[in-house]
Order: C-alpha cells, then sequence, then structure tokens
C-alpha cells in the first residue's frame, strides 16, 4: 500500500506483512469487513511506529491494537509464522478466490460464485469469457497492467494531460486529481478525478450533466489518453487510460466523477481519503452532532435527524465546523 514506508524505513514491516495478508483474507473470503479494517487499522499504525516493537503487550498501548493482535503479534515474535495465516495459505477455495479477486470487477461473491462452478484460475477465466460481463472482461484483458502501482511521475504527466485537455473542451470545468495522488503519495493504484462546472448545483435538473460528461471522455479519447470505457452515466465515468505516444504505455484504471458545485468540497475532501481518514473524520464529526458523507455535512437534530447541508466553500470550513484542526492531503494518510 503506497502509505506504508520501505521497509527499511520500517522496524515492523513483517507484522504489517502478516496484518495486511490477513486484511486481505477478511474482505475477500471470509467477508468480515470490520476485521478487514481492524487488521489494516493495525497495519497502518504499526507502519508509522518509528521503532521496532517487542512484544505484544508493547503492541497493545498503540491505538487500534487490542488483545487478539496482541496475540499475534507474540505468536509471530516466537515461532516466526501464525497458525491461522498458515492455514489461510492452504486453503484451496481461498486461494482461488484471492486469484480471481485480482480481476477489476471480479468481487469476493462473484468469485465464490465462480469457484463453486468449478473456475479456480484466470486462466479458467479466460475459457469462460462469455460469463463476464463488459467490466471483467476489461479487467481480464488488463489484469497485469492494472495490478502495477503508478510512480508519481507518471501520475504528474497523467494529471497535466487531463488538466490540459478538461480546460481545452471547456474552460469553466474545473478538475482535481484526487486519491492517493492528492495525499502527495510517491505512486498511486489508480487515478481518481472529480469535475465541477459553476452553474452546476445539486438542486438544479436542468443542468446537462450527460452532454458535458461525454464531451469530457470524448475529448479525453480522441486525444489518446482514454482507451476503454468500462461504464459511462450522467455524472460517473469508469475506464482506462494510458500516457500517449509513450513507447510501452501502461494501461491504468482511471475514474472521473461529476459533482455539483454546491457538494464539491465534501466531495474532494471524501474521495482525497484515505478511506481510513475518512472513517476516523466521520465518527468525529458524529460525535459533534453532524452527519459527514461524500455529498454534505448537515447537523443533527436531537431527534438524530439531519437538517439542510451546511454550505461550505473550502475543506478548511468542513474541519472548523467539526472542530477539527485542518489536516492538508499529506497529513491524511492515517
Ligand atoms: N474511499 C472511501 N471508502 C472506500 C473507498 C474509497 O472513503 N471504501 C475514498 C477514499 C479514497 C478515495 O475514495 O482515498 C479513492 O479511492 P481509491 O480506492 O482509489 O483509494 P486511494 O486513491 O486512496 O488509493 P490508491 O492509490 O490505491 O488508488
Ligand atoms: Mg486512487
Ligand atoms: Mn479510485
Amino acid at each position: 500500500m503506497s502509505k506504508r514506508k520501505a521497509p527499511e524505513q520500517n522496524p515492523n514491516s513483517d507484522f504489517c506483512d502478516f496484518l495486511t495478508e490477513l486484511a486481505e483474507y477478511e474482505k475477500n473470503v471470509s467477508r468480515q469487513i470490520h476485521k478487514h479494517n481492524a487488521y489494516r487499522k493495525a497495519a497502518s499504525v504499526l507502519a508509522k511506529h518509528p521503532t521496532r516493537i517487542k512484544n505484544g503487550q508493547e503492541a497493545r498501548k498503540l491505538p487500534g491494537i487490542g488483545d487478539k493482535i496482541g496475540k499475534k503479534i507474540d505468536e509471530f515474535i516466537k515461532t516466526g509464522k501464525l497458525e491461522k495465516l498458515e492455514k489461510i495459505r492452504a486453503d484451496d477455495t481461498t486461494k482461488a478466490i484471492q486469484e480471481l479477486t485480482r480481476v477489476s470487477g471480479i468481487g469476493p461473491a462473484v468469485a465464490r460464485k465462480l469457484v463453486e462452478d468449478g473456475v479456480a484460475t484466470v486462466e479458467g477465466l479466460k475459457k469462460v469469457q462469455e460469463r463476464l460481463n463488459h467490466h471483467q472482461k476489461i479487467g481480464l484483458k488488463y489484469l497485469e497492467q492494472f495490478e502495477k502501482r503508478i510512480p508519481r511521475d507518471e501520475m504528474l504527466q497523467l494529471q497535466e494531460i487531463i488538466l490540459k485537455k478538461i480546460e481545452k473542451f471547456n474552460k469553466d470545468v474545473i478538475p482535481t486529481v484526487c486519491g492517493s495522488f492528492r495525499r502527495g503519495a510517491s505512486s498511486s493504484g489508480d487515478i481518481d478525478v472529480l469535475v465541477t462546472h459553476p452553474s452546476f448545483v445539486s438542486t438544479d435538473t436542468d443542468f446537462d450533466k450527460k452532454a458535458l460528461m461525454r464531451g469530457i471522455v470524448d475529448t479525453l479519447t480522441k486525444a489518446g489518453f482514454v482507451t476503454d470505457s468500462i461504464s459511462l452515466g450522467d455524472t460517473k465515468f469508469m475506464g482506462v487510460c494510458i500516457l500517449p505516444k509513450s513507447e510501452e504505455p501502461l494501461h491504468r484504471r482511471i475514474d472521473i466523477r461529476l459533482i455539483p458545485n454546491d457538494q464539491y468540497f465534501c466531495g474532494i475532501l471524501y474521495f482525497t481519503g484515505s478511506d481510513e481518514f475518512n472513517r476516523r473524520m466521520r465518527h468525529e464529526a458524529l460525535e459533534k452532532g453532524f452527519t459527514l458523507n461524500e455529498y454534505s455535512i448537515r447537523p443533527l437534530g436531537s431527534t438524530g435527524v439531519p437538517g439542510e447541508p451546511i454550505p461550505v466553500s473550502s475543506e478548511e470550513e468542513i474541519f472548523e465546523i467539526i472542530g477539527m484542526d485542518y489536516n492538508e492531503p499529506s497529513e491524511r494518510n492515517l
């Protein structure tokens, strides 16, 4: 994961590795999202810890690490492995689900169904293409490329093209590349672009969202930047792009979302993440009597019913409303 320090800078990287592996198992195989989140949280806390953890007891002093993970750390220190992980790794169904969910568009539920029907490998998938939808076909086609992270230097070049082409198409459209890139990550998994337009507000039913999205996607396609469309809706495009004119360009996943002007800052905040940071901030908001999501921040009345969205004209204002110190995007990795 991008936020993880390189092993040589992270004295707890072996703990982080097994926690991440457990997190993936809980997400993709056992489908226990709370356990997934708990392992991920623990891994990211340990990744930030400056010194080598000596035992489970020391680990338990850190936020997000409880008895169970503390015990696992002790077991790992003592035996160099984890019984639970050894079992997981040896299980055929688990292995098959983990392999199939590498494909973009194949989630745990679809993977499990495929495995039940005897499709257990990516090679096997290629023989049952007729079972796959458009998204999954593209996921399979670019499987290896989508798994490669995008170095920041390439993200900067991709961003430049996006900004330039969109500006040329319509100078009023405001694009922002969010996600891990905006948090300053040295590499990103995909490209998350938010766009808004000054005359598009959420209450306006007349604004031609479809025309704007189509226009943007057509422009980027004609420029040789967008190579495939996974899906195109009124406010969301999911697709594939490359750096045009590069020798052997890698195909990258790109999402473009059109956000109403009055929801832009809540949108930017949400899509900048990290998802862990978003969870923390939503929780913090609730404690202060507000409900925060990707669209708006609203006060919660005494009955717990949300009121009207509070108008905000910057991310800073959202932090202010909640009474949190402002965090720059680069400070939102945890
Ligand atoms: N997001 C979220 N909760 C989710 C999924 C996404 O809050 N379950 C938000 C926070 C993410 C942002 O959307 O930062 C973009 O999602 P990505 O999956 O693209 O995550 P990142 O851009 O942070 O990481 P990566 O570099 O792996 O793409
Ligand atoms: Mg991303
Ligand atoms: Mn994304």
